[in-house]
């Protein structure tokens, strides 16, 4: 019986023009991919209105920076509904699907905002934080959208090609590129490559990029779906992004039930279950 959890084959899958096996395999080989306007300039516009207004952002110190030039908000999908059709969207579930199956959820969902004057990020691994030993099958699928045009000058993310394939830490020295695209394209990567955020040099341009982070189902998220969006705003979602936070059976699902199921009446007792001294006293009388 085949792996449940082995990505399906997309070699010849083409979605919205976009050819999915290309992507995949690049990420799967090279350990990345960047895809050419995959939001349209209005998509940003009111996602980054909605952002603007909506999504309280706050400076979060990046890994390796003390500058305090870098502001994020977390937790994205808890404060705003205007870019669940970006977690939607056929292409970037198809992508993931690929790198690391079909059994999949949402892991992080952040904004990233690189001010002018922040310094470069260390490289680091996103799925260095999960202990599981190299080389492992891909586990986690990473989305940086631009808002802005990312550039070498206000920090384009730098990327260390094939290293998600290594099983030993890379020197910080190491070699990287760093992915220049415009507003709306967005770069993948596979959880285990080596990365980090650009310096900002210059004096005026913000960097803003929509982080958008999937791994397999049966890990822990790193930000906790299940907790950090509240139950009645996660009832207000489409059902399909209801199961990508969490609310997917796993095993035996919640006293039998649907998590959804749960989520909708609050019950968490299944509906044939009493206190034993029923089922005791009924197996008396039967025998
Ligand atoms: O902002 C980027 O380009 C990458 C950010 C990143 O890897 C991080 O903050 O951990």
């Amino acid at each position: 019986m085949q792996n449940p959890y082995t990505p399906p084959d997309q070699t010849d899958l083409v979605i919205e023009d976009l050819n999915i096996g290309e992507v995949v395999d690049s990420i799967r080989e090279q350990g990345y991919a960047v895809v050419k306007d995959f939001l349209s300039q209005p998509a940003i516009a009111t996602i980054r209105s909605a952002f603007n207004t909506e999504v309280p952002i706050t400076e979060m110190r990046a890994i390796g920076t003390e500058t305090g030039r870098t502001w994020r908000a977390h937790n994205l999908l808890a404060k705003t509904r205007a870019a669940d059709a970006v977690f939607l969207d056929p292409r970037l579930r198809a992508v993931v699907e690929g790198v690391i199956g079909k059994y999949n959820q949402i892991n992080v969902t952040t904004l990233f905002n690189t001010l002018p004057g922040e310094t470069k990020q260390l490289l680091h691994q996103d799925d260095g934080l999960w202990p599981i030993p190299r080389p492992h099958p891909p586990f986690l699928c990473n989305a940086l959208i631009a808002f802005d045009d990312f550039t070498k000058d206000n920090g384009a993310t730098h990327l260390v090609p094939y290293s998600h394939k290594w099983t030993h830490p890379v020197d910080q020295a190491t070699e990287s590129i760093q992915i220049e695209m415009q507003s709306g394209s967005v770069v993948f990567w596979e959880g285990g490559m080596w990365h980090a955020g650009g310096a900002n040099v210059t004096a005026n341009q913000e960097r803003m990029g929509l982080f958008i982070s999937h791994q397999v189902s049966y890990l822990r998220p790193q930000e906790i779906q299940l907790l950090a969006i509240p139950p009645e705003v996660v009832r207000s979602m489409p059902h399909k992004l209801q199961r990508l936070v969490g609310y997917h059976t796993f095993g035996i699902g919640v006293d039998g039930r649907d998590p959804i199921d749960v989520l909708g009446d609050g019950v968490v007792v299944h509906p044939d279950a009493r206190p034993a001294h029923h089922w005791r006293r009924r197996y008396k009388e039967d025998a």
